[in-house]
Protein backbone atom coordinates (compact mmCIF):
# COMPACT_ATOMS: atom_id res chain seq x y z
CA UNK A 1 0.00 0.00 0.00
CA UNK A 2 1.35 3.61 -1.23
CA UNK A 3 0.70 6.63 0.81
CA UNK A 4 -1.34 8.70 -0.52
CA UNK A 5 -1.55 12.39 0.57
CA UNK A 6 -4.91 13.22 -0.73
CA UNK A 7 -6.77 10.37 0.70
CA UNK A 8 -5.35 11.30 4.58
CA UNK A 9 -6.42 14.58 3.49
CA UNK A 10 -10.24 13.71 2.51
CA UNK A 11 -10.64 11.06 5.52
CA UNK A 12 -9.58 13.57 7.90
CA UNK A 13 -11.77 16.47 6.48
CA UNK A 14 -14.63 14.11 6.44
CA UNK A 15 -13.62 13.36 10.58
CA UNK A 16 -13.58 16.88 11.65
CA UNK A 17 -16.89 17.77 9.60
CA UNK A 18 -18.16 14.68 11.39
CA UNK A 19 -17.18 16.20 14.97
CA UNK A 20 -19.03 19.66 13.90
CA UNK A 21 -22.23 17.61 13.05
CA UNK A 22 -22.20 15.77 15.93
CA UNK A 23 -21.69 19.13 18.10
CA UNK A 24 -24.66 20.30 16.42
CA UNK A 25 -26.51 17.06 16.87
CA UNK A 26 -25.37 16.34 20.32
CA UNK A 27 -25.04 19.85 21.94
CA UNK A 28 -28.52 19.96 22.63
CA UNK A 29 -29.91 16.50 23.22
CA UNK A 30 -27.52 14.20 24.75
CA UNK A 31 -26.04 10.50 22.74
CA UNK A 32 -28.50 7.93 24.01
CA UNK A 33 -26.73 6.40 26.03
CA UNK A 34 -25.87 5.57 29.75
CA UNK A 35 -27.32 8.03 32.00
CA UNK A 36 -29.15 10.07 28.89
CA UNK A 37 -31.55 6.44 28.07
CA UNK A 38 -32.27 6.54 31.53
CA UNK A 39 -34.41 10.15 31.40
CA UNK A 40 -35.62 9.23 27.35
CA UNK A 41 -37.07 6.16 28.22
CA UNK A 42 -38.87 8.68 31.22
CA UNK A 43 -39.92 11.44 29.29
CA UNK A 44 -40.51 9.83 26.21
CA UNK A 45 -42.13 6.30 27.19
CA UNK A 46 -41.81 3.81 24.06
CA UNK A 47 -39.47 5.86 22.34
CA UNK A 48 -36.39 4.27 24.20
CA UNK A 49 -34.10 2.24 21.48
CA UNK A 50 -35.51 -1.30 21.57
CA UNK A 51 -32.64 -3.62 21.17
CA UNK A 52 -30.22 -3.50 23.94
CA UNK A 53 -26.55 -5.40 24.45
CA UNK A 54 -25.12 -6.01 27.81
CA UNK A 55 -22.41 -3.31 28.47
CA UNK A 56 -19.54 -5.49 28.11
CA UNK A 57 -20.33 -7.04 25.21
CA UNK A 58 -20.97 -4.05 23.23
CA UNK A 59 -18.01 -1.98 24.36
CA UNK A 60 -15.94 -4.56 23.67
CA UNK A 61 -17.05 -5.14 20.18
CA UNK A 62 -17.45 -1.45 19.95
CA UNK A 63 -13.95 -0.63 20.04
CA UNK A 64 -12.11 -4.06 19.02
CA UNK A 65 -11.97 -2.45 15.60
CA UNK A 66 -9.69 0.62 16.80
CA UNK A 67 -7.40 -1.88 18.04
CA UNK A 68 -7.95 -4.68 15.29
CA UNK A 69 -7.57 -2.30 12.14
CA UNK A 70 -4.35 -0.37 12.67
CA UNK A 71 -2.52 -3.86 14.38
CA UNK A 72 -3.47 -5.31 11.32
CA UNK A 73 -2.23 -2.17 9.11
CA UNK A 74 0.98 -3.00 10.88
CA UNK A 75 0.96 -6.58 10.50
CA UNK A 76 0.48 -6.16 6.57
CA UNK A 77 3.43 -3.91 6.80
CA UNK A 78 6.46 -5.56 5.03
CA UNK A 79 8.98 -6.03 8.19
CA UNK A 80 11.12 -5.20 9.76
CA UNK A 81 7.61 -3.10 11.07
CA UNK A 82 7.98 -1.45 13.99
CA UNK A 83 11.24 0.01 12.73
CA UNK A 84 9.48 3.53 11.56
CA UNK A 85 8.80 5.78 14.78
CA UNK A 86 5.52 6.26 13.24
CA UNK A 87 4.83 2.45 13.73
CA UNK A 88 6.03 2.64 16.80
CA UNK A 89 3.96 5.45 18.27
CA UNK A 90 1.04 4.09 16.70
CA UNK A 91 1.51 0.85 18.41
CA UNK A 92 2.76 2.02 21.67
CA UNK A 93 0.05 4.78 22.23
CA UNK A 94 -3.03 4.39 19.54
CA UNK A 95 -3.26 0.53 19.90
CA UNK A 96 -2.25 0.94 23.64
CA UNK A 97 -4.82 2.97 24.29
CA UNK A 98 -7.40 0.96 22.55
CA UNK A 99 -6.11 -1.90 24.02
CA UNK A 100 -6.91 -1.07 27.56
CA UNK A 101 -10.63 0.15 26.42
CA UNK A 102 -10.92 -3.21 24.54
CA UNK A 103 -9.77 -5.60 26.24
CA UNK A 104 -9.78 -4.23 30.26
CA UNK A 105 -11.87 -1.08 30.35
CA UNK A 106 -15.02 -3.41 28.47
CA UNK A 107 -14.82 -6.05 30.41
CA UNK A 108 -15.13 -4.05 33.81
CA UNK A 109 -17.52 -1.80 33.41
CA UNK A 110 -20.39 -1.84 35.56
CA UNK A 111 -22.61 0.06 32.65
CA UNK A 112 -26.22 -0.39 31.77
CA UNK A 113 -27.27 -2.50 28.47
CA UNK A 114 -26.12 -0.39 25.38
CA UNK A 115 -28.13 0.64 22.32
CA UNK A 116 -27.90 -1.85 19.71
CA UNK A 117 -28.31 0.88 16.83
CA UNK A 118 -25.55 3.22 18.89
CA UNK A 119 -23.09 -0.04 19.14
CA UNK A 120 -23.68 -0.24 15.32
CA UNK A 121 -22.14 3.46 14.60
CA UNK A 122 -19.63 3.32 17.32
CA UNK A 123 -18.02 0.66 15.45
CA UNK A 124 -18.52 1.80 12.07
CA UNK A 125 -16.76 5.13 13.31
CA UNK A 126 -14.03 2.78 15.19
CA UNK A 127 -13.08 1.46 11.74
CA UNK A 128 -13.16 4.18 10.12
CA UNK A 129 -11.00 6.01 12.79
CA UNK A 130 -8.59 3.28 12.87
CA UNK A 131 -8.25 2.81 9.30
CA UNK A 132 -7.13 6.78 9.16
CA UNK A 133 -4.98 7.18 12.20
CA UNK A 134 -3.35 3.33 11.06
CA UNK A 135 -2.77 3.98 7.68
CA UNK A 136 -1.28 7.45 8.01
CA UNK A 137 1.06 6.27 10.51
CA UNK A 138 2.30 3.09 8.62
CA UNK A 139 2.44 4.25 5.33
CA UNK A 140 2.27 8.11 5.77
CA UNK A 141 4.60 8.95 8.68
CA UNK A 142 8.17 10.40 8.26
CA UNK A 143 10.13 11.76 11.52
CA UNK A 144 13.32 13.25 11.49
CA UNK A 145 16.33 11.40 13.25
CA UNK A 146 16.23 13.81 16.43
CA UNK A 147 12.34 13.67 16.59
CA UNK A 148 12.93 12.04 20.47
CA UNK A 149 14.48 15.86 21.27
CA UNK A 150 11.68 17.21 19.66
CA UNK A 151 9.70 19.26 22.28
CA UNK A 152 6.34 18.40 20.09
CA UNK A 153 7.50 14.62 21.05
CA UNK A 154 8.60 14.58 24.81
CA UNK A 155 5.36 16.87 25.74
CA UNK A 156 3.28 15.30 23.53
CA UNK A 157 3.66 11.93 25.11
CA UNK A 158 3.75 13.39 28.56
CA UNK A 159 0.51 14.69 27.92
CA UNK A 160 -0.54 11.53 26.70
CA UNK A 161 0.43 9.57 29.52
CA UNK A 162 -1.06 12.41 32.03
CA UNK A 163 -4.63 12.37 30.41
CA UNK A 164 -4.55 8.31 30.26
CA UNK A 165 -3.67 8.48 33.71
CA UNK A 166 -6.46 10.75 34.60
CA UNK A 167 -9.45 8.56 32.03
CA UNK A 168 -8.15 5.40 33.40
CA UNK A 169 -8.34 6.68 37.17
CA UNK A 170 -11.75 8.44 36.72
CA UNK A 171 -13.28 5.12 34.93
CA UNK A 172 -12.33 3.97 38.27
CA UNK A 173 -13.96 6.27 40.71
CA UNK A 174 -16.82 5.79 38.62
CA UNK A 175 -17.32 2.21 38.32
CA UNK A 176 -16.65 1.70 42.28
CA UNK A 177 -20.06 3.81 42.51
CA UNK A 178 -21.55 0.72 41.52
CA UNK A 179 -22.05 -2.25 43.47
CA UNK A 180 -21.86 -5.69 40.52
CA UNK A 181 -25.75 -5.18 39.06
CA UNK A 182 -26.21 -2.20 40.27
CA UNK A 183 -27.72 0.27 38.20
CA UNK A 184 -28.34 3.94 39.90
CA UNK A 185 -26.32 6.67 39.60
CA UNK A 186 -24.49 8.52 42.43
CA UNK A 187 -22.59 11.79 42.83
CA UNK A 188 -18.89 10.98 41.82
CA UNK A 189 -16.44 11.74 44.29
CA UNK A 190 -12.44 11.91 44.69
CA UNK A 191 -9.98 12.48 41.79
CA UNK A 192 -10.61 14.94 39.32
CA UNK A 193 -14.08 14.65 40.29
CA UNK A 194 -13.68 17.50 43.08
CA UNK A 195 -13.50 19.82 40.25
CA UNK A 196 -15.33 18.67 37.10
CA UNK A 197 -18.39 16.56 36.10
CA UNK A 198 -16.70 14.75 33.59
CA UNK A 199 -13.29 14.07 34.93
CA UNK A 200 -12.93 10.88 32.25
CA UNK A 201 -13.54 12.95 29.61
CA UNK A 202 -11.25 15.47 30.42
CA UNK A 203 -8.55 12.66 30.60
CA UNK A 204 -9.22 11.66 27.27
CA UNK A 205 -9.26 14.71 25.56
CA UNK A 206 -5.81 15.56 27.00
CA UNK A 207 -4.44 12.01 25.95
CA UNK A 208 -5.56 12.29 22.07
CA UNK A 209 -4.38 16.16 22.35
CA UNK A 210 -1.12 14.37 23.64
CA UNK A 211 -1.37 11.75 20.85
CA UNK A 212 -1.83 14.58 18.35
CA UNK A 213 1.10 17.00 19.41
CA UNK A 214 3.85 13.69 19.40
CA UNK A 215 2.46 12.94 15.82
CA UNK A 216 1.81 16.06 14.61
CA UNK A 217 -0.52 15.13 12.36
CA UNK A 218 -3.25 16.21 10.80
CA UNK A 219 -5.17 12.95 11.48
CA UNK A 220 -4.98 12.82 14.83
CA UNK A 221 -5.27 16.66 15.37
CA UNK A 222 -8.57 15.84 13.45
CA UNK A 223 -9.77 12.97 15.79
CA UNK A 224 -8.43 15.01 18.73
CA UNK A 225 -11.18 17.65 18.29
CA UNK A 226 -13.82 14.61 17.46
CA UNK A 227 -13.12 13.99 20.82
CA UNK A 228 -13.95 17.16 22.19
CA UNK A 229 -16.78 17.22 19.88
CA UNK A 230 -18.51 14.40 21.40
CA UNK A 231 -17.14 13.91 24.96
CA UNK A 232 -17.93 17.95 25.17
CA UNK A 233 -21.24 18.29 25.22
CA UNK A 234 -21.55 14.60 26.75
CA UNK A 235 -19.91 16.11 29.96
CA UNK A 236 -22.02 19.41 29.50
CA UNK A 237 -25.06 16.94 29.71
CA UNK A 238 -23.77 14.97 32.83
CA UNK A 239 -23.00 17.74 34.82
CA UNK A 240 -26.90 19.37 34.14
CA UNK A 241 -28.17 15.87 34.85
CA UNK A 242 -26.63 15.85 37.81
CA UNK A 243 -27.80 19.31 38.99
CA UNK A 244 -30.77 18.19 38.40
CA UNK A 245 -31.32 14.69 40.08
CA UNK A 246 -29.22 15.52 43.08
CA UNK A 247 -30.14 18.84 44.89
CA UNK A 248 -26.68 18.59 47.54
CA UNK A 249 -24.36 18.99 44.06
CA UNK A 250 -21.17 20.98 44.59
CA UNK A 251 -22.27 24.13 42.95
CA UNK A 252 -18.57 24.92 42.70
CA UNK A 253 -17.84 21.82 40.56
CA UNK A 254 -17.39 22.67 36.33
CA UNK A 255 -18.60 20.19 33.72
CA UNK A 256 -15.44 19.93 31.92
CA UNK A 257 -12.60 21.74 32.61
CA UNK A 258 -11.85 22.52 36.07
CA UNK A 259 -12.30 25.81 37.05
CA UNK A 260 -13.21 27.15 33.71
CA UNK A 261 -16.25 25.46 32.03
N1 LIG B 1 -17.75 5.68 21.99
C1 LIG B 1 -16.32 7.44 21.33
N2 LIG B 1 -23.94 9.82 14.97
C2 LIG B 1 -18.83 6.36 21.33
C3 LIG B 1 -19.97 5.42 21.06
C4 LIG B 1 -21.10 6.09 20.33
O1 LIG B 1 -15.58 5.59 22.59
O2 LIG B 1 -21.84 9.49 14.60
C5 LIG B 1 -17.31 8.02 20.41
C6 LIG B 1 -16.50 6.16 22.01
C7 LIG B 1 -20.64 6.75 19.05
C8 LIG B 1 -19.51 7.72 19.34
C9 LIG B 1 -18.33 7.00 20.01
C10 LIG B 1 -19.06 8.45 18.06
C11 LIG B 1 -20.23 9.16 17.38
C12 LIG B 1 -21.36 8.18 17.12
C13 LIG B 1 -21.77 7.55 18.44
C14 LIG B 1 -23.06 6.84 18.10
C15 LIG B 1 -23.74 7.76 17.06
C16 LIG B 1 -22.69 8.85 16.74
C17 LIG B 1 -20.95 7.16 16.07
C18 LIG B 1 -17.65 6.01 19.14
C19 LIG B 1 -22.76 9.38 15.32
C20 LIG B 1 -24.22 10.37 13.63
C21 LIG B 1 -23.90 9.36 12.53
C22 LIG B 1 -25.72 10.69 13.63
C23 LIG B 1 -23.44 11.65 13.38
O3 LIG B 1 -24.94 2.77 33.07
P1 LIG B 1 -23.95 3.71 32.45
O4 LIG B 1 -23.41 3.26 31.10
O5 LIG B 1 -24.40 5.14 32.44
O6 LIG B 1 -22.68 3.61 33.50
C24 LIG B 1 -21.57 4.47 33.30
C25 LIG B 1 -20.87 4.70 34.64
N3 LIG B 1 -21.35 5.92 35.29
C26 LIG B 1 -21.84 5.99 36.54
N4 LIG B 1 -22.10 5.04 37.46
C27 LIG B 1 -22.65 5.45 38.65
N5 LIG B 1 -22.93 6.76 38.95
C28 LIG B 1 -22.66 7.74 38.05
N6 LIG B 1 -22.93 9.01 38.35
C29 LIG B 1 -22.11 7.38 36.77
N7 LIG B 1 -21.77 8.09 35.65
C30 LIG B 1 -21.31 7.19 34.75
O7 LIG B 1 -19.48 4.94 34.30
C31 LIG B 1 -20.47 3.77 32.48
O8 LIG B 1 -20.39 2.42 32.79
C32 LIG B 1 -19.20 4.46 32.99
C33 LIG B 1 -18.72 5.63 32.09
O9 LIG B 1 -19.88 6.38 31.74
P2 LIG B 1 -19.75 7.85 31.08
O10 LIG B 1 -21.11 8.23 30.62
O11 LIG B 1 -19.04 8.76 32.01
O12 LIG B 1 -18.75 7.62 29.84
P3 LIG B 1 -19.07 6.93 28.39
O13 LIG B 1 -19.65 7.90 27.47
O14 LIG B 1 -19.76 5.63 28.65
O15 LIG B 1 -17.53 6.67 27.88
C34 LIG B 1 -16.78 5.62 28.44
C35 LIG B 1 -15.30 5.89 28.14
C36 LIG B 1 -14.82 7.21 28.75
O16 LIG B 1 -13.52 7.02 29.27
C37 LIG B 1 -14.76 8.17 27.56
O17 LIG B 1 -13.73 9.13 27.71
C38 LIG B 1 -14.48 7.21 26.36
O18 LIG B 1 -15.11 5.97 26.71
N8 LIG B 1 -15.07 7.74 25.12
C39 LIG B 1 -16.43 7.74 24.94
C40 LIG B 1 -16.97 8.26 23.79
C41 LIG B 1 -16.10 8.62 22.62
C42 LIG B 1 -14.70 8.77 22.99
C43 LIG B 1 -14.22 8.25 24.15
C44 LIG B 1 -13.86 9.49 22.03
O19 LIG B 1 -14.39 10.10 21.09
N9 LIG B 1 -12.52 9.50 22.20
Amino acid sequence: MQCSPCLVAALSSVLLALGLLILWLYGHTPTRYGKHAEEVAEKQPGRERRFHLPAKCAWFLQELPAFLVPALLLALRSPPRFAPLGCRLLGGMFCGHYFHRTFIYSLLTRGRPFPLHTLLSGMLFCVYNGFLQGYYMVYCAEYPDDWYNDIRFTSGILLFLFGMGINIHSDLLLRQLRKPGELTYKIPQGGLFVYVSGANFFGEILEWFGYAIATWCLPAFAFALFTVCFVGPRAYHHHRYYLRKFTGYPRSRKALIPFIF
